[in-house]
C-alpha cells in the first residue's frame, strides 16, 4: 500500500514537473516573419535569433561586446565657470534662461550620443554582429514547397530552440543553442531519412565585413568605426561544420553541404574588446567545441543554465488549459480577452529570468537596452546603458528572483565609471567623488548628454549606487560591501560637495538637474526642463546618504564623513505635496507639460526606493498614489512595468495585474499593425516600442513584488495578490536579509512557508489577520507560534531552514 502510494505520488510529481516544463516554452506554428517573432538565444556573450525559415533561414548573431565608438573625453573644459550663473538663474525662477546656458556651456563636448544615433561618432553604438544565412535545398521544385506540422519552439527550461516540419515524406529537425559551457553557438540539422540535409551557409552584416573561406571554415572579419580615425573594434566570426555523410563544397564565401545525414554547425566569434586576442580566442573556443560530442556539449550547456534557472519558480492555479495550449502569438492575443490563462504571467515571469541569464555573464557586461539582441548597425538609442531608469530596471528581478551571481557585470560597469566620473565631477562642478549623468556606454562615458532637456540629470550615479546597496541588503555579504563602499562613498562625496543651498527655501539641492525627462511651464509661458532639486534627486540622495552612513557603521570607518552626510541629509528637501494632494515632481508647483509623462520619477521613493510606504508615510503614500493616478496607466513598455511595481507597493494587486495585462498587450499581431503605447511582441520581447528589454525585466520584478515584499524591515507575503491568482505557490524568491522563501497559498490564504537563510539573521514575517497560529518546524522540533503585533520572528543561522504551517 505504502509502495502504491509512493508510486502515485511519484507519478503526480513527475507529471507536474513535465507539465510545468512543457508550459515554459514559446512556440509558433510558422516561421518568423519579423525579427520580433524570432526566439532569442544567448549565453551572456553570444546571441542568436533564428527565424526558422524552411527554404531560407536567417539567424541574427550578436556579441554583447561589439560596439563602435571608443574611449573619449567628452567633458567640456571650463564648464564649471558657468555653474554660479546657471544656479543664480534657477534660483531666480529663470529656468528657461538657465536651460539656454546649460545648452551652451554645460553639456558634453562633441556629439555626445549623436542624438541617439551615435554609431559613427565616438560614443558609438551596440551593433548586430551579423547574419548567418542558410539556404536549404530539398531537391524539389520550391514553388510547390508545402511543409506540414511546422513547429518552432524555445524551451525556457533548457535554453534550447528547436524547429521541425514534415516535407516531401521526411521529418526535418533543427536544434539551436548558444552554449553556456562551450561559449559558441551550435546548430544541429537532422532528418529522419538519410542523405536529406543539403544546405549552403553564408555570413554577412550591413557594413564593415569581409567573408572568406579557409580550410573549410567560413569566416567574417571586420573593424568598426571608432568615430575618430575609423580604427575601432575588430571582430572575427568563424563557422565550421561536422557532418555525417554527404559532401562539403567550399566556395569563396560560402560552405555547401550536399546530401548529409546530419550536420552540426559551430559558430565561434570574438571581438577585440578590452584587448582580447580575438583571433586566437575564437579559434580555441571553436576547436574545443568541435572536439566534443554534440550530446556532451548540449548536456553541459543545460546543466550550466539550469543551475541558475531552477533557483526560482512560481505556479498559479486556475489554469486555462485551452488558451495555454495556443501558439504564443495567438495566446497573447487571447489573453487580452480572457486573462484567466494564469500560466502566461508565469511564462512571462520566467522569460524575464531566462533573458537575464542569457544576456549577462560574470566577467563581462550587463544587459544593455536590448539585452544582447540587436539586428541593426544603429541600434535604437545606441543600445546603450541609460541611467535614468533603463539599466536599473534591467536588474530589478536579479535579487528577488534569486540570481545574485549576475550582479557582477553591473557592479563592474559601475566601478568602471568611477575614474572618468571623477574627472566629470571636477570639470562641471568642481566636486569631490564621481558622477555619471543619463547615459553611458562600454567606454566609460560619464559626461552630461548633448541636450539640457534630458542630459543634465545628475543623479544617475546615485541611482546606480542605490542598486549596488540593495544587492548588499539581499546578501549581507560583507566582502561585497567592502568592494562597493569606495564606489558608493565616492558618489555620496560628489553630492555632499556639490549640493547647494536654495535661497528660496534653505534646502540643499542639486542644480542644475532634471526630473527625467519631463518639462514644466513657467509663469512667463515658456517651458523648461532644467531645475534645482527635483523630487527624484532628493529621494535618491537621501537614500544614498542613509546607506553610506549605514555602510560606514558596518565597516567601522569614516566617522567624520558620516557626520557630514548626516548634517547634509537633514537639509535635503522633504517630499512636497501640492494643493491637489499630489506628490510634487519639482520644488515649485509647476504645471507639467505632459501630465501623462512615461517617467514616473517622483515616485522613485516608493519604488525602487523605499522611503514612501503606506504604513510608514501614509500621507505621502496617498499623494504618491494621486500622482500615479494622474499619470495614468497606458504608456511605454518600461513605464507600464514600473507602474506594476508601484501598484504592488500600494498593495493593490488588481491594479498591478491590470497593468500587467497592458504590458502583455500584443503590439504586432502576427506582423499586423502596431498600436500606440508599449506592450509585447510575438516573441514576448517588450515593446517600448521599439524593442527595449527593460520592460521584460521590470515585468518580472513586478510579478515578484506582487508575491513578496521585504523593504520595510519585515517580510510581507502575498502583499498584492490579484483576484485571478487565488491559489498557487512559489519557490526560491528572496527577501532582503538573506531569506529564500517557498510559499503555498489557497483561496488567497497562506498555507505554508519555508524559509532558508543564506545569511545569519533574524527574520520578521508579517502574519495575515486570518491566521490564528503558526506551527513551526525547526531544528528537529515543532512548536506553535503566536503572532505578536501581527508578526512572527525567527532567528536562523546561515544555511538553516524552517518550515511553517498556517492555521486559521
Ligand atoms: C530614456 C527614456 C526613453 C527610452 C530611452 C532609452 O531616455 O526616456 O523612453 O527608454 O531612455
Amino acid at each position: 500500500m505504502k509502495r502504491f502510494f509512493f508510486l502515485i505520488t511519484f507519478t503526480v510529481i513527475c507529471l507536474f514537473t513535465v507539465n510545468a516544463q512543457q508550459n515554459l516554452r514559446l512556440w509558433y506554428d510558422h516561421p518568423a516573419n519579423t525579427w520580433q517573432e524570432c526566439v532569442p538565444l544567448g549565453n551572456g556573450r553570444l546571441g542568436a535569433m533564428p527565424d526558422g525559415g524552411v527554404l531560407h533561414e536567417n539567424i541574427v548573431l550578436n556579441d554583447i561586446t561589439l560596439w563602435s565608438g571608443g574611449p573619449q573625453d567628452a567633458d567640456k573644459e571650463g564648464a564649471v565657470k558657468y555653474l554660479p550663473e546657471i544656479r543664480k538663474l534657477l534660483f531666480e525662477g529663470k529656468n528657461d534662461e538657465a536651460e539656454a546656458m546649460v545648452n551652451k556651456a554645460f553639456i558634453c563636448k562633441g556629439a555626445g550620443s549623436g542624438n541617439a544615433n551615435g554609431a559613427d561618432v565616438p560614443y558609438g553604438s551596440y551593433q548586430v554582429l551579423g547574419n548567418l544565412h542558410l539556404d536549404y535545398n530539398y531537391g524539389i521544385d520550391t514553388t510547390t514547397l508545402n511543409p506540414k506540422n511546422y513547429i518552432r519552439e524555445l524551451s525556457l527550461d533548457s535554453a534550447i530552440a528547436t524547429c521541425s516540419y514534415h516535407l516531401n515524406g521526411a521529418i526535418y529537425t533543427r536544434e539551436y543553442f548558444t552554449s553556456f559551457a562551450g561559449n559558441v553557438i551550435i546548430i544541429r540539422l537532422t532528418a529522419n531519412q538519410p542523405g536529406k540535409i543539403s544546405v549552403t551557409l553564408g555570413l554577412d552584416r550591413p557594413e564593415k565585413y569581409q567573408p572568406t573561406v579557409h580550410n573549410n571554415e567560413l569566416q567574417m572579419e571586420g573593424q568598426l568605426n571608432n568615430g575618430t580615425d575609423g580604427e575601432g573594434m575588430r571582430y572575427l566570426t568563424r563557422v565550421k561544420m561536422k557532418r555525417d555523410g554527404g559532401k562539403l563544397i567550399s566556395g569563396d564565401s560560402t560552405l555547401q553541404v550536399q546530401n548529409a545525414n546530419s550536420v552540426i554547425i559551430y559558430i565561434s566569434s570574438s571581438t577585440s574588446f578590452r584587448g582580447v586576442p580575438y583571433k586566437q580566442k575564437s579559434l580555441s573556443l571553436l576547436n574545443t567545441a568541435i572536439s566534443k560530442t554534440y550530446q556532451t556539449e548540449k548536456a553541459a550547456h543545460i546543466k550550466f543554465y539550469q543551475n541558475l534557472f531552477h533557483r526560482a519558480s512560481i505556479s498559479l492555479n486556475n489554469k486555462n488549459a485551452e488558451q495555454a495550449a495556443l501558439p504564443t502569438d495567438e495566446r497573447l492575443i487571447a489573453f487580452t480577452k480572457d486573462s484567466s490563462d494564469n500560466d502566461l504571467p508565469v511564462l512571462y515571469f520566467q522569460y524575464g529570468r531566462y533573458l537575464l541569464i542569457s544576456s549577462t555573464r560574470p566577467g563581462l557586461l550587463p544587459p544593455n537596452l536590448q539585452g544582447l539582441w540587436a539586428n541593426t548597425i544603429q541600434t535604437p538609442w545606441n543600445g546603450d546603458y541609460h541611467l535614468d531608469i533603463n539599466i536599473q530596471m534591467n536588474h530589478w528581478p536579479l535579487n528577488v528572483t534569486n540570481l545574485p551571481m549576475l550582479n557582477e557585470p553591473f557592479y563592474s560597469l559601475v566601478k568602471g565609471l568611477v575614474k572618468t566620473g571623477e574627472k566629470t565631477a571636477k570639470v562641471y562642478y568642481d566636486g569631490d567623488g564621481w558622477v555619471a549623468h543619463v547615459i553611458t556606454n562600454v567606454w566609460g562615458y560619464t559626461s552630461p548628454g548633448e541636450s539640457a532637456s534630458w542630459g543634465a540629470t545628475n543623479s544617475g550615479s546615485g541611482w546606480l549606487c542605490e542598486m549596488l546597496w540593495q544587492h548588499y541588503l539581499y546578501t549581507l555579504d560583507d566582502e561585497y560591501l567592502k568592494k562597493i563602499y569606495p564606489i558608493i562613498k565616492g558618489s555620496a562625496a560628489f553630492y555632499v560637495s556639490t549640493l547647494v543651498k536654495d535661497p528660496n527655501n534653505g534646502w540643499l539641492v542639486t542644480a542644475p538637474s532634471n526630473s527625467p525627462e519631463n518639462a514644466f511651464r513657467l509663469a512667463n509661458g515658456k517651458t523648461a526642463h532644467v531645475c534645482a532639486g527635483p523630487t527624484i534627486d532628493n529621494q535618491i540622495i537621501r537614500e544614498l546618504f542613509t546607506h553610506v552612513i549605514e555602510a560606514s557603521k558596518v565597516l567601522k570607518k569614516d566617522d567624520t564623513f558620516r557626520q557630514q552626510l548626516l548634517d547634509a541629509k537633514r537639509q535635503l528637501p522633504p517630499n512636497q505635496i501640492d494643493k491637489n494632494g499630489r506628490l510634487m515632481e519639482w520644488l515649485q508647483p509647476y504645471e507639467e507639460v505632459e501630465p501623462q509623462h512615461r517617467h514616473v520619477s517622483p515616485l522613485w521613493g516608493m519604488y525602487p526606493g523605499n522611503e514612501i510606504t503606506l504604513q510608514g508615510t501614509p500621507g505621502v503614500a496617498e499623494a504618491a498614489k494621486a500622482l500615479l493616478i494622474r499619470r495614468g496607466d497606458i504608456s511605454t513598455g518600461w513605464s507600464l512595468a514600473w507602474k506594476i511595481n508601484l501598484w504592488a507597493r500600494l498593495k493593490d494587486g488588481n491594479h498591478a495585474f491590470s497593468l500587467l495585462k497592458d504590458l502583455l498587450r500584443p503590439t504586432a499581431q502576427k506582423g499586423f499593425n502596431m498600436v500606440n503605447g508599449g506592450g509585447t511582441y510575438p516573441n514576448l520581447f517588450d515593446a517600448h516600442p521599439p524593442f527595449q528589454i527593460d520592460g521584460n525585466f521590470g515585468g518580472t520584478a513586478g510579478i515578484a513584488e506582487m508575491l513578496l515584499q521585504s523593504h520595510e524591515g519585515y517580510i510581507d507575503l502575498l502583499p498584492a495578490l490579484p483576484d485571478e491568482w487565488a491559489g498557487g505557490s512559489f519557490s526560491g524568491l528572496c527577501a532582503r536579509g538573506g531569506g529564500v522563501l517557498n510559499l503555498q497559498w489557497k483561496n488567497h490564504h497562506i498555507k505554508s512557508l519555508e524559509i532558508t537563510a543564506t545569511a545569519k539573521n533574524q527574520f520578521k514575517i508579517k502574519t495575515p489577520h486570518y491566521v490564528t497560529k503558526v506551527k513551526l518546524q525547526y531544528r528537529n522540533s515543532s512548536t506553535f507560534l503566536q503572532s505578536s503585533d501581527g508578526f512572527i520572528t525567527i532567528s536562523l543561522q546561515k544555511g538553516e531552514r524552517a518550515k511553517m504551517e498556517y492555521y486559521e
